[in-house]
């Protein structure tokens, strides 16, 4: 049972929220109780007045302090267990984790003021400040209602189902997947084909990954402050991303294409990167056998060798990595693993025409249209052939300066962070 003390000077502005439906049964059912407390009854004077004009001048009135420390004090002895709380402006913002906490709560006092405030003295009597959000309104009353419903709710037996709290909008930190009933075909839009389909295990992990993507879309903001249990939803939502890291066919610095050496600390780095970032494959790209070699015992050496048990950490970093002839065997590869052909982006620190923002190609990633494939040329960069064959060539990285030498895994290490990093 939990009790609320609403202190107003309109003791029936909320008669009506509180009297239909849900409340109202659960004050039926004893689970809640609100008494609607009229601060008129703490004045002494002929015209009940509760407001003055303000010290120092300016437009509106001020709630008096004498009639709002006397009820509060009323209300105190009354409920000796209760929780006064000032609905006020300056609150802190009330959100679902405070809902939760008041809903513990066995006597909650609401104060509810009007005109352009109270008496800043008046907060020596309350135990907190709450606003319901940055928008303005008229007085408390209304955002009293708004916190007597979220923390009602969460009382148990107050819904019919005991556990629907537990699968809210907020209290996974996500927003709620698109809910359909009946009829199927609404004026020409079908619902979704997986909820028809009886897969319950399809059906969640559809309804998951919509939950995910909108708010990624939406309010990322809920995201920023995740645990790994949302960062690992947030990765199935994301479309499959591979690297390749491609020696030949690229530049050398005479514009002549040529194959460059493969180096233990681009396969390291990029590996590491890529795992960091959740890419699914990070191609080194050498038709050189004896390249090849020497990336396999690179990689062999940290995966099955004397370094797996040396440094785990940098076993599940090249356990991503794989070795390939040509860009075309990389496609094949992809196209096997997801069962699709993976839509190409190339990356060049060289100026040229159309290019596709970090930011564009991240909604894209969201948005998991198809498996991406994201080519990283090596010595002076990919050749026009392949940057003419690619369906998208990302813009470069820059700083503010005329020098621009990032070595390759520098650059794959800012481009992953740009398209797939959690962003403040
Ligand atoms: C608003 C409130 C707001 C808002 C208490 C009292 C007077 C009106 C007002 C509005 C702006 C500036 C006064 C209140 C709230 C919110 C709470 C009062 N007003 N000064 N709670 N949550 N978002 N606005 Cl008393």
């Amino acid at each position: 049972m939990l009790k609320f003390t609403l202190i107003t000077i309109f003791p029936h502005m909320l008669d009506s929220a509180l009297g239909h439906s849900i409340l109202k049964k659960a004050q039926e059912k004893g689970l809640i109780e609100v008494e609607q407390v009229d601060l008129r009854a703490y004045t002494h004077d002929r015209h009940h007045v509760t407001d003055d004009s303000p010290y120092g001048g300016g437009q509106g009135m001020v709630m008096k302090p004498e009639p709002l420390a006397a009820a509060i004090e009323d209300a105190r002895r009354k409920n000796a267990q209760a929780r006064v709380i000032l609905l006020a402006p300056q609150g802190r913002v009330f959100n679902q984790s405070a809902a939760a906490r008041l809903a513990n709560e066995k006597e909650i006092v609401l104060i509810c003021g009007r005109y352009e405030g109270i008496d800043e003295r008046v907060k020596t009597f309350v135990d907190e400040e709450l606003s319901i959000g940055d928008y303005t309104l008229t007085g408390g009353e209304p955002a009293a209602n708004v916190v007597i419903d979220a923390v009602a709710r969460l009382i148990p037996g107050v819904l019919g189902n005991e556990n629907s709290p537990a699968e809210d909008s907020f209290s996974d930190g996500l927003l709620e997947y698109p809910q359909y009933t009946r009829p199927e075909d609404f004026r020409g839009m079908k619902v979704p084909e997986v909820l028809l389909s009886g897969d319950h295990e399809k059906i969640a992990q559809w309804r998951r990954e919509q939950s995910v993507t909108l708010t990624r879309q939406r309010r990322p903001d809920l995201l920023t402050n995740s645990d790994f249990k949302i960062s690992a939803k947030t990765q199935a939502a994301q479309a499959a991303v591979y690297v390749a890291l491609v020696h030949y066919p690229v530049y050398d610095k005479n514009h002549h294409v040529v194959t460059t050496a493969v180096t233990n600390m681009d396969i390291h780095d990029i590996s590491r990167s890529g795992r960091t970032y959740g890419v699914k494959g990070f191609y080194v790209v050498t038709p050189v056998k004896a390249l090849q070699k020497l990336a396999l015992k690179i990689i062999d050496h940290w995966e099955t060798g004397y370094g797996s048990e040396y440094n785990v950490t940098r076993k599940q970093a090249l356990e991503i990595t794989r070795i390939a002839n040509c860009l075309d065997d990389v496609i094949i590869d992809i196209e096997r693993e997801s069962g699709e052909k993976p839509a190409i982006v190339v990356t060049s620190a060289r100026p040229m025409g159309v290019r596709t923002s970090f930011a564009a190609l991240r909604d894209m990633l969201n948005n998991k249209t198809r498996p991406f494939l994201i080519i990283f040329g090596t010595g002076w960069g990919l050749t026009e052939t392949i940057i003419s064959q690619s369906d998208y060539v990302l813009e470069a990285v820059e700083g503010y300066t005329d020098y621009n030498h990032l070595s390759v895994r520098s650059a794959a290490a800012i481009i992953l962070d740009r398209l797939m990093g959690r962003q403040g």
